[in-house]
């Protein structure tokens, strides 16, 4: 069996995606999500005009020589492009892989774990009314776990604020990213009343998340934790920049919220030193961005021996590719923690058709052989690619701080 052709789809139904398919000798095909939001066109060349080549002609079936020559074999490792790069050529040909052997990816990973797979939703609100208002319409959807995310009272604008509807969608149409005022000050005043008037009006009988979104620093992150105590958050995600690892070590001395990290992480050695010091409660890579399923199966595997449970990454400007594949894994890793679920829009529901549904809180990737995500070629060709960025912060004075 042989690798007979390889190709990139991109489209933007309300936002842009690029998805690889690989198409073997025997007519079957399989697909992997390769989107890295911003950057979208990056990975796209580096498929076209450095993977797809290597492929063409391969036995679709090793899977882990595959990954390791594409790893190994650019020389140049790791990161964010090339990790997607290698991600999507993975996923693609362990859906093949499934659907040679007549089930659901799941099954070729070694059964299910659980019955089906807690996810949560993003709540919003351009202040905290409209954020409590928020959190009760997901649970009334159904949600076990919701996401406040909130507009902060002297700014503008925060990260998550979907701007008067329900769903947010992290990047902003444009050919630069929108630059954002941020006050951490103003943010860490704030915070504690939002999640006091969560608990106060909700109270605690659901799991209860928020993404600072890496915009403080370690004794910041350090006093946020201690402040949101009292509402027993599921996690305090990204409290600083990824980079800085001994960060956690501060941070952890000064609270016992939970931490969730690692959707900006693309290797195995990203997380070791958070996993190996029980700095993080949480891992938070993807398939995507982390090199695929079988990097992700490796980073499970070393959480497991700490506790660590997974809590994967799925904004929006991760493909319904993606969540199906992520679904896989999530019904089969033993150390499951949750799945962010960040609903896609209805076009692009119909670009990517799925088996994966949604009951009750919970989503189930489903019974069709491989991850069960297709792509209607045709309708994805009707939706061209648009520039979208994910904005960045300054602080008052203009200084460069986050996104
Ligand atoms: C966020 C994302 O969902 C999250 O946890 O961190 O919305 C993130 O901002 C985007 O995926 C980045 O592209
Ligand atoms: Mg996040």
């Amino acid at each position: 069996m042989k690798i007979e052709r390889a190709y990139c789809i991109v489209t933007c139904p309300g936002r842009n995606f690029v998805t690889l398919k690989i198409v073997t000798d025997q007519g079957v095909h399989g697909l992997g999500d390769a989107t890295l939001n911003g950057r979208e066109k990056s990975v796209l060349a580096y498929l076209e005009d450095h993977v797809i080549p290597c492929l063409i002609g391969r036995d679709p079936r090793q899977i882990e020589d595959i990954w390791q020559y594409l790893y190994k074999g650019a020389y140049w490792r790791r990161g964010p492009v090339t990790m997607s790069a290698i991600a999507a050529v993975d996923t693609a040909l362990w859906d093949i892989k499934a659907k040679l052997a007549g089930m659901p990816l799941y099954q070729l990973l070694g059964g299910k774990s659980r019955a089906a797979v807690m996810v949560y939703g993003h709540a919003n609100g351009r202040d905290l009314a409209e954020t409590v208002d928020a959190v009760g319409q997901y649970l009334e959807l159904g949600y076990k776990a919701v996401r406040a995310q909130s507009g902060v009272p002297g700014l503008d604008t925060a990260y998550g604020i979907a701007r008067g509807k329900l769903f947010y969608e992290p990047a902003v149409k444009g050919a630069r990213p929108e630059e954002q005022v941020w006050s951490t000050e103003k943010y860490l005043d704030f915070a504690p009343q939002l999640f006091a008037a969560i608990r106060e009006r909700h109270g605690f009988g659901f799991h209860l998340l928020h993404d600072v979104h890496h915009r403080l620093t370690p004794i910041e992150a350090g006093r946020l934790g201690k402040s949101l105590e009292p509402f027993r958050l599921f996690w305090m995600e990204d409290p600083t920049p990824a980079e800085n690892q001994e960060a956690l070590r501060l941070i952890r001395s000064h609270t016992v919220t939970p931490i969730a990290i690692g959707e900006v992480f693309n290797s195995i050695h990203d997380c070791r030193t958070l996993i190996q010091e029980q700095l993080v409660d949480y891992i938070r890579t993807t398939v995507v961005h982390a090199g695929g399923i079988t990097q992700l199966r490796k980073i499970a595997a070393l959480a497991e021996l700490y506790q660590v449970r997974t809590g994967s990454h799925g904004a929006t400007d991760l493909s319904p590719v993606c969540m199906g594949a992520a679904l896989h894994f999530d019904l089969w890793v033993p150390n499951f923690g949750i799945q962010e679920y960040m609903r896609h829009t209805e076009e692009t529901d119909a670009v990517f058709p799925h088996a994966y549904t949604f009951e009750d809180g919970f989503l189930h990737p489903g019974e069709a052989p491989g991850h069960g995500v297709d792509i209607d070629e045709a309708l994805a060709a009707k939706y061209p690619y648009d520039p979208a960025y994910l904005p960045v912060a300054r602080l008052e004075d203009g200084t460069m701080w986050s996104w």
